[in-house]
């Protein structure tokens, strides 16, 4: 590990992992780059507060305005994970991991769209008391409807259908795996290899369990391939 201490925010949950999509791109990058670094676990329901109070800035205008992942490395404090990996190449740059043009990061967001309400409708059932009435308020009001109403199981199968769409999309855009089965990267991983990983960890860790099921052998398993290429990047500090 490279002589560091960042302090890296995340959610906790009933999960023994964590789950957040957005984390686990990091924490995969500050693995990865063997940066030394430890986890602050926050409720959900108190996130607004205990970033505020470490002095992170808020990454949006409207509710939720502060987001993990989030870090503090000395007198740096950085929200926003795209922001976090820039600082992270510029300050640490051994074990190089590359940010590629906007486009990537546009194709992963489009499958993540799609993914994003197979997804969320099953997270409350990880977490406890005020972040459960968090979460179930917060999302109301994201989706503009409730939770239930998200993905009900009538509609599941076609709405994973779509996912599957979206999915074979990606997989054109990326091509075949490197020797390694990184997507993005040429010799080594892409930063997007580790975003993209961040949301299939998510649905594996925080989905039912048939969704990662049906998605896994999809496209050459390329998708699997990639999660167990991150498997030994995902140790949690
Ligand atoms: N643009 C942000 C988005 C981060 C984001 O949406 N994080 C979610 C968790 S994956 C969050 O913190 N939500 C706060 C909330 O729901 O209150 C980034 O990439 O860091």
């Amino acid at each position: 590990m490279q002589a560091a201490s960042i302090t890296l925010f995340d959610f906790d949950s009933k999960l023994e992992t964590p789950f957040s999509p957005r984390v686990w791109a990091t924490r995969l990058l500050l693995n990865y780059k063997q940066i030394q670094h430890k986890t602050t676990w926050i409720h959900f329901s108190e996130i607004g507060a205990v970033l505020e109070a470490a002095r992170v800035p808020p990454t949006r205008t409207t509710a939720p305005k502060y987001t993990v992942p989030a870090i503090i490395d000395g007198e740096n404090i950085i929200a926003d994970s795209r922001a976090i990996a820039e600082y992270i190449e510029r300050t640490y740059p051994e074990r190089p991991v590359p940010i590629l043009a906007a486009d990537h990061q546009k194709a992963i967001d489009s499958a993540a769209a799609v993914l994003r309400p197979l997804v969320v409708p099953n997270v409350v059932n990880h977490l406890e008391g005020r972040d459960a009435v968090y979460f179930r308020e917060s999302r109301r009001v994201m989706f503009g409807k409730e939770l239930h109403e998200i993905c009900p199981a009538s509609q599941r199968d076609e709405m994973i259908g779509a996912f599957e769409v979206a999915l074979t999309e990606l997989s054109d855009f990326v091509g075949q795996a490197n020797e390694q089965g990184w997507l993005f990267g040429k010799d080594g991983p892409a930063y997007e290899d580790f975003e993209l990983a961040g949301w299939f960890i998510w649905a594996k860790v925080a989905g039912l369990p048939d969704l990662w099921e049906r998605i896994e052998s999809l496209n050459d398993a390329k998708w699997s391939k990639l999660v167990s290429v991150v498997e030994s990047y995902m140790s949690v500090y």
